[in-house]
């Protein structure tokens, strides 16, 4: 099984698990830590469409920083254990995400290549993504390009979308249309990418319903972070942010 997975990240640049794990646990750590976490992380790490409407809230980051239940969750179990197989090394968990685009305000993501955040030599690291609930068309499911992560790094540049600072400037290419999946799905299910795998979401559309997911970023040992560019590209985002009066 696991190596039917490796071929497959490896072709194709993503895995989809369906029914990789319960959620319940891990939905309720979440409100909790909405509730009891959030009022004291910095501002640069909680992330709403609207800061004035704490129903807005979209993004969580560095969850593993701030909770002990994630930090379990990053350092040992079946996510890291699945990190290591694919990427055939061990690995180190940078960050654990909360992903939501609430009912009504919840924004695209603009398409884009993780590696370009991550300033990585070389760029062997993925992203995982456990659906929260039922995720679809309407409420904006992932979608990729399979095979795109053997296609190099795309130009990107600002898309002033909070929590996702950097688009593709020329997707779409004829190609991206062709070739683009949607991935719909279920609570539970386990989306696994590439750092160079082209990926976007759309916007939630539908009224009523949310669209929650978490995220998980690996890096492999060997990837070696260039930390100027990174430390840079972090300030320029926060200065960007708090020009625009998103943190
Ligand atoms: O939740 C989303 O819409 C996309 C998440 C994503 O792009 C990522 O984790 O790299």
């Amino acid at each position: 099984m696991k190596s039917v997975l490796l071929d497959q990240f490896e072709k194709e640049g993503y895995v989809c698990c369906r029914r990789f794990t319960s959620v319940a646990s891990i939905a309720e750590n979440i409100e909790r830590v909405i509730r009891d976490v959030v009022p004291g992380m910095p501002p640069e790490h909680v992330f709403y469409e609207d800061r004035k409407q704490a129903d807005t809230l979209k993004q969580l980051q560095l969850l593993q920083q701030h909770d002990v239940f994630f930090s379990e969750l990053a350092e040992t179990g079946p996510f890291r254990e699945l990190a290591e197989t694919l990427l055939c090394d061990s690995v180190v968990c940078k960050n654990i995400q909360y992903f939501n685009k609430p009912p009504q305000t919840g924004k695209a993501t603009p398409p884009h290549q993780d590696g370009y955040y991550f300033k990585l030599a070389p760029p062997h690291a993925l992203t995982m993504w456990l659906a929260l609930e039922e995720v679809d068309i309407e409420n904006g499911c992932v979608r990729y390009i399979p095979g795109s992560h053997k296609q190099g790094m795309r130009s990107h540049a600002a898309t002033g979308t909070l929590g996702f600072s950097q688009g593709i400037v020329d997707f779409p290419t004829d190609e991206d249309r062709q070739k683009e999946i949607a991935l719909i799905a279920a609570p539970g299910d386990l989306l696994v990418h590439h750092a160079l795998t082209v990926h976007r979401a759309d916007a939630n559309l539908s009224q009523t319903r949310s669209r929650r997911a978490i995220g998980f970023i690996f890096y492999a040992s060997q990837a070696k972070v260039d930390s100027k560019a990174w430390e840079r590209y972090q300030e320029e985002l926060k200065n960007e942010l708090m020009r625009d009066g998103k943190i």
